[in-house]
């Protein structure tokens, strides 16, 4: 077990302190991951404990084939497009150039939006949060063969409570693989149970630091102590399966992924539902909220559509 250390910084209007203090200290969650309100829905009972406990839970073959080459070609299509790619919500490699993730993309492209509103996946969405939802962040992650990069150990919460103003953890990510994800191209690993803790982490918020995180996350990254004890005890696991099963994720999972350097890309289709309960504040440790494109600032409800 953890020791879960109490904190005098704690408190009602910012239950989960972070990037004050020097050092990282672990915090207790104190809400839970499945939310009641929406018992019923597509997911079962196990897969939803599964989400409680573990914090996370797959949902295979979400896609079919058929839809899945549709997806690729819109993907292709996206990063292809030069309006796309100079557009501030294009993000692109730092060197060499290539697109690596397309941010607000169930705005830029109708088909990913009807994705984000198909039953499939809004009921699912609802049901672990208790409630109606929103888009808090979409994007693709295009990770090359060869030359993909990835992403330190992180919990997105702890990024979209200081940066974004996020109350609590009432936000649920999904992510569709629309390639293979195997155990050697990068694919993303996660510590089950991580969840549970808050890891307050040292430092603050250079200012504008969207603009590099999203390449390279600096702030807000654990110490390796922290991920060490946290992997002791619960272990890590990872995410892999054909393309069109999904990965559903709470907000708080300890995740992060390594370099590609197989021939192999991957690329995912990434959104995050918040609970329209759980609408966005003044940022809890940054100078200024970052842009709508990278954390909506407006709960626009989801409405279920069929996608054909
Ligand atoms: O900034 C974000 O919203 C997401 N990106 C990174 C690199 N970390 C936090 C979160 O996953
Ligand atoms: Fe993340």
């Amino acid at each position: 077990m953890s020791v879960l250390e109490t904190d005098s910084s704690r408190s009602a209007l910012d239950r989960y302190p972070t990037r004050a203090a020097a050092g990282s200290r672990f915090l207790a969650r104190e809400e839970p991951a499945v939310w009641p309100g929406m018992p019923d829905g597509p997911a079962s009972k196990e897969e939803l404990a599964a989400h409680e406990e573990r914090g996370f839970h797959v949902q295979e073959e979400l896609l079919s084939a058929a839809e899945v080459r549709r997806f690729q070609e819109e993907l292709r299509r996206l990063s292809l497009d030069p309006e796309v790619r100079a557009d501030e919500r294009t993000v692109v490699e730092a060197k060499s150039s290539e697109v690596r993730s397309i941010f607000d993309v169930h705005r830029i492209s109708d088909l990913v939006g009807a994705l984000a509103r198909d039953p499939r996946i809004l009921r699912r969405a609802r049901q672990i949060l208790g409630s109606d939802v929103y888009i808090h962040q979409s994007r693709i992650n295009y990770m090359p063969g060869f030359e993909g990069n990835g992403f330190y150990w992180h919990s997105d919460f702890e990024t979209w409570h200081a940066e974004d103003g996020m109350p609590a953890m009432r936000a649920v990510s999904l992510s569709v693989a629309l390639t293979g994800n195997h155990p050697f191209n990068g694919g993303l690993m996660i510590i089950p149970g991580s969840h549970r803790t808050f890891v307050a982490c040292p430092g603050g918020t250079p200012e504008e630091n969207y603009k590099s995180s999203l390449r390279r996350q600096r702030a807000g990254v654990p110490g390796e102590e922290d991920i060490t004890r946290l992997a002791a005890e619960h272990g890590i696991e990872q995410f892999t399966g054909p393309a069109g099963s999904a990965l559903w994720f709470d907000s708080n999972c300890l995740h992060g992924s390594g370099n590609n350097i197989t021939p192999f890309p991957r690329s995912n289709i990434f959104l995050v539902f918040n609970s329209v309960h759980n609408e966005l504040a003044e940022p809890f440790a940054a100078s200024g909220p970052r842009p709508s494109f990278v954390a909506a600032r407006r709960a626009d409800v989801l409405t279920e559509t069929a996608t054909g």
